[in-house]
């Protein structure tokens, strides 16, 4: 149903009804949420909450502001203390234009000059408006909604400014006959004298609209006996938060803790509710490329290296400085520089060494006699939906995990295709692709890894470095896990895995061409300083 419908639904003869005061999105929601049927844009609180007077010290395009968030952010109709119009009818055919662009339901004004002055402030002071002049407000608004069922409310001060009820009554029928779909009749005695007074003489001819603010004591049957059919409380909202905000900001400075307040407030995570959070994160998985969606790193950090002499005394060859950083520091900075901020760091040897604060730690401690595949088996819990893990030897150019990051397959490896065939331990993938230059940018589908530098199929060398996404993480945990049951499971290598993976899925291959360097030995260690890393 449209707003303006909803609002027409509540103001009607013989039925009372009731909105409550908002000033801001957040509140509108919240009486949202509370079951009101409508809310109160008051002039009062708008202001206050802007931080100042309610003598039209707000622009009405900076109201018109304000209202946009109101309506954005909320499912029932809002009708807006309009104060006189912003100016005279011209200005008020333009507000009623702007308004109904906004969603907003409905619009009252009053019977005073601009600027006005909060009919509780110096209230018998206050001019009113000429009344042929505000009848000629009402026309115009009336004249210039597009949508039949807006609403425009009338609202006297007679009563405010000290004028009785004759005048009251006088203006009430001349509104009336302007066009106003409703009139409010405000009061600021402490009982409802003065409404009782005029709905006895108006006799149900329009809708009657009131703001029990000062006679808030009032029951409200009685109301409903005197026949009103909209009741505004409209400063409440505001006025609840400002006693809970100073009781807040009192504590914290008085204590300088939050340890009495944290209980006593709304939690984070409403707020986040409150925002909509979730409906965000739905329609990320929906619409964000792979690149926006949550990615994690795991770095296998456990070993000590033993071919760097007393440089790894100390430390595991992980801390190794390589231009004045760890190879692990400059491994973060890569992560964390492309978005990646979910490390999961495997430690082993001299696992106090290893100290960073944005990194979570996972413990091999029996790194001496295993491998990185049991490393990776111990944060069997961190590969997640995109996980990229690396070997925390490594260093490489920060591309690659972009490469990564944006590759659709469910387990990528990278390997380069010039592979070194020397002593050491070097695992190397085999493919049925030929080997082009074509296959930079293919997709190739590796067939086997081995560390038999002599295999003839030889295409590549696996550098350490790879990503699972959701289907990928599952086929590698169930690897990780069947092949943990098995007593040869700590000396296991990454080949391993992989060749046990390979019975059954597919593993893909994005070939580079150096961007990297396996740091085993002294020698690596020294070529690396000339190395480029970012
Ligand atoms: C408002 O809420 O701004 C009103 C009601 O106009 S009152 O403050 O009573 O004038
Ligand atoms: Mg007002």
């Amino acid at each position: 149903m449209k707003k303006t419908k909803m609002l027409r639904e509540i103001i009607k003869p013989f039925e009372t009804n009731f909105i409550l005061e908002a000033h801001n999105a957040l509140s509108a929601k919240i009486v949202e949420e509370a079951g009101f049927k409508g809310i109160w844009a008051s002039g009062l609180t708008i202001s206050a909450s802007l931080g100042l007077r309610d003598n039209n010290e707000a622009s009405w395009t900076q109201v018109l502001d304000v209202l946009e968030f109101m309506s954005d952010a909320t499912s029932i109709p809002i009708l807006i203390d309009g104060d006189t119009g912003y100016g005279n009818f011209n200005n008020v055919r333009r507000l009623v234009n702007k308004l109904e662009q906004r969603d907003i339901a409905g619009l009252c004004i009053e019977d005073k000059l601009f600027p006005k002055t909060n009919s509780f402030i110096n209230s018998e002071n206050q001019p009113l408006a000429d009344i042929n002049e505000f009848c000629g407000k009402i026309k115009a608004a009336k004249d210039s909604q597009k949508d039949g069922d807006f609403i425009v409310v009338a609202r006297l001060e007679a009563f405010i400014a000290g004028w009785g009820l004759s005048e009251a009554l006088r203006r009430a029928e001349a509104y009336m006959d302007a066009g106003a779909d409703a009139i409010l009749v405000h009061s600021k005695k402490s009982d409802p004298s003065e409404i009782e007074a005029f709905t006895n003489e108006w006799n149900k001819r329009l809708p009657v609209v009131i703001v029990p603010t000062k006679y808030y004591s009032t029951p409200t049957d009685k109301f409903k006996e005197l026949n009103i059919s909209l009741i505004i409380w409209a400063n409440q909202v505001l006025r609840s938060s400002i006693s809970a905000m100073k009781n807040t900001s009192r504590l914290i400075y008085e204590e300088q803790s939050l340890i009495n307040v944290e209980d006593k407030i709304t939690s984070v995570s409403e707020v986040f509710r409150l925002q909509g959070a979730s409906e965000l994160e739905e329609a990320e998985k929906k619409y964000l490329p792979s690149t926006g969606k949550k990615v994690n790193a795991v770095i296998l950090s456990a070993a000590k290296g033993d071919k760097f002499g007393e440089l790894t005394d100390d430390i595991p060859k992980t801390l190794l400085k390589v231009g004045g950083k760890s190879i692990l520091a400059q491994q973060i900075d890569n992560f964390n520089s492309l978005g990646v901020k979910d490390i999961t760091v495997v430690r082993g040897y001299a696992k106090e060494k290893i100290k960073f604060t944005n990194v979570s730690f996972t413990d091999n401690d029996d790194y001496a006699n295993t491998t990185e595949v049991y490393s990776l088996y111990k944060a069997i819990e961190s590969i997640k939906t995109n996980t990229i893990i690396s070997y925390g030897d490594i260093i490489y150019k920060k591309y690659l995990i972009n490469d990564l990051l944006t590759d659709p397959n469910n387990i990528v490896i990278i390997a380069d295709a010039e592979c070194i065939k020397d002593d050491n331990y070097h695992e190397y993938i085999t493919t049925d692709t030929e080997y082009s230059k074509k296959i930079f940018w293919q997709h190739v589908q590796v067939k086997e890894l081995t560390s038999d530098k002599n295999n003839p199929d030889i295409s590549g060398e696996f550098i350490g470095l790879f990503k699972v996404n959701e289907t990928g993480a599952g086929i590698l945990k169930d690897a990780l896990r069947d092949m943990s049951a098995g007593k040869d499971f700590r000396k296991l290598h990454m080949k391993d895995i992989f060749n046990y993976i390979l019975k059954k899925q597919h593993v893909t291959v994005r070939f580079i061409k150096g961007s990297w360097l396996d740091v085993n030995s002294m020698g690596d260690l020294q070529k690396s300083e000339s190395y480029i890393y970012d």
